[in-house]
């Protein structure tokens, strides 16, 4: 029995139909797939580069003593000063000194309690030193010219 032309339309039209409902579908799920998933050819897809705002704790610059003068006499005890300050990581010392008087060590802790300035871990000989805290420690700081330590130039600074 032959099917009309209307009949032939109409079956057009519904296969049509069901195409389109099919590409939905697979829109549909594509556009569900997990971010993460490695799309078609094994790439991929392009995503531009998130930018995550990193935020820097503010860093304090201090002044050794108040004044950042490394000498002797001072009329603030070091050792007072820094420990009425909190210290946190990265924050900086300033150190100003005169160079032909004196000096600036970074020492152990054995060598600071003793004022010995054989074995330092680091000797400062420029008249200004910026040091940075960087890590969560206990810094011990002398003057390596003999019998300034003792006279009071030193200083522990404790580092949260
Ligand atoms: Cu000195």
């Amino acid at each position: 029995m032959a099917i009309s032309q209307r009949e032939r339309g109409k079956q057009g039209r519904g296969s049509a139909m069901v195409m389109g409902i099919a590409l939905v579908v697979v829109c549909v799920l594509l556009a569900g797939e997990p971010a993460s998933a490695v799309s078609f050819h094994g790439r991929r897809p392009f995503r531009p580069p998130v930018r995550i705002p990193v935020r820097l704790p503010v860093r304090k610059i201090y002044p050794v003593g108040g004044n950042g003068m490394w000498m002797l006499g001072s009329k603030v005890s070091y050792n007072k000063w820094a420990a009425s300050k909190v210290f946190r990581q990265n924050d900086q010392l300033l150190f100003s000194f005169n160079p032909t008087f004196h000096n600036l060590m970074l020492v152990s802790a054995a060598e600071y309690v003793s004022c010995s300035p054989r074995k330092p871990i680091a000797i400062y000989r420029k008249g200004k030193v910026s040091f940075n805290l960087a890590k969560r420690e206990t810094y011990f700081f002398i003057c390596g010219i003999p019998g300034h330590c003792q006279a009071g130039m030193k200083m522990a600074v404790k580092v949260l």
